[in-house]
């Protein structure tokens, strides 16, 4: 029996399928990443964001579409209810998510919190009100969502959430394999340095995908007992990487024989580069970090950058796979509880010998 709509993943890698009727393009924009995370780009199995969007198919043209989906002159709405929406990585996602809805003839309803709980559940309460489809979260706390959850599902409306836990079975939970990320960033580090030197750690609490690469340093500093944890910073606000860059002045100052970094979120990386680079130190440092998006490509990939690799997925697929999981929910197809798209390194070397200048 085949699924109109295919949500696939598996431990080493998202792989998300849609097929809708005859749509055999989109099908063909969405074959699963291969499933190697060593030293490779990530990969880009989906649409580019400068391409046209697809039109909604026509009823002529859909047969065998799932009812919610066919009817042109009612199209499924979703509410995609952020926490935060600045910077790169996540403009990024939106555009992705925003393609795929307009590929799918969803209509796209998107709120961003900017940072605040409170209005997260509010704007969540809006969506229930508006009688959507669907909801996807994007961040934020489980503990303060999850009530209005419940009660979005037993208004009838699939819910679906993007590095937010919320451990209910009936609600998929799209996530970049966070405890791999940070296993692969720190790892790189402790393997470039030997497995010894002072490291400036950039990483805050609160946030899960954050909380999850946390995990995994404490595990890489456990193994090698010579990398020295020797300040920790980092903010999240509407000006996060400016804010890491005047938190990372500081550490230049009070630590002076640190020579490593590790970020794990590329506006903490950006924030942290940038006060290297005015202090005219690049030579002396070496930054590991997170995500990847044309902003950090050029950063990296600069003569003398001391940026040397960052542990990725694209979040413009994590963006369209949000979308994709939505449509399947609402078509009453099953999808998995765990959704892990696949993240790799990529170093800097990788970058310049490949010639690569941004995500296409
Ligand atoms: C504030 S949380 C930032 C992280 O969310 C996503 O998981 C991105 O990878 C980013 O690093």
């Amino acid at each position: 029996m085949h699924d109109h709509f295919h949500v696939q993943s598996a431990r080493f890698g998202a792989r998300a399928l849609i097929a809708i009727g005859v749509a055999a393009a989109l099908i063909a924009a969405c074959q699963p990443a291969p499933a190697t995370p060593v030293a490779q780009p990530p990969s880009q199995p989906e649409v580019r964001p400068t391409q046209p969007p697809a039109q909604p198919q026509t009823p002529a043209a859909t047969s065998g579409i799932p009812a919610p989906f066919n009817d042109p002159s009612a199209r499924p709405r979703v509410a995609l209810v952020r926490e935060l929406s600045s910077g790169s990585f996540f403009e990024r996602y939106l555009a992705g998510a925003q393609a795929q809805a307009r590929e799918l003839g969803i209509e796209l309803l998107v709120s961003s919190a900017e940072g605040d709980q409170a209005k997260l559940v509010a704007n969540l309460e809006t969506a229930i009100a508006q009688r959507v489809d669907a909801i996807i979260i994007d961040h934020g706390r489980g503990d303060v969502v999850r009530p209005t959850v419940q009660k979005a599902l037993e208004a009838g409306i699939k819910v679906v959430t993007f590095d937010v836990q919320i451990n209910l079975p009936e609600v998929p939970e799209i996530e970049q394999d966070d405890l791999l990320i940070g296993l692969l960033a720190a790892r790189q580090l402790a393997i470039d340095s030997g497995g010894a030197g002072e490291v400036v750690y950039v990483n805050v609490n609160g946030f899960a995908p954050l909380d999850k690469r946390d995990r995994s340093w404490q595990d890489i500093k456990w193994r090698y007992p010579d990398l020295k944890e020797v300040a920790r910073i980092g903010r999240v606000s509407a000006n996060t990487a400016a804010d890491t860059q005047t938190q990372f002045e500081a550490v230049i100052k009070s630590n002076p024989e640190a020579r490593l970094v590790l970020a794990m979120y590329d506006e903490f990386a950006k924030g942290a580069v940038r006060a290297i680079e005015q202090a005219g130190l690049s030579d002396k440092y070496r930054v590991y970090s997170v995500d990847i998006t044309n902003d950090d490509i050029q950063m990296m990939v600069k003569p003398g950058s001391p940026w040397k690799a960052t542990v990725a997925t694209d979040s413009y697929a994590v963006g369209r796979l949000s979308v994709r999981a939505a449509a399947a929910l609402i078509a009453g197809e099953k999808v998995e509880r765990y959704l892990l798209v696949q993240p790799v390194v990529i170093t800097q070397e990788f970058l310049r010998a490949n010639n690569v200048q941004d995500m296409d």
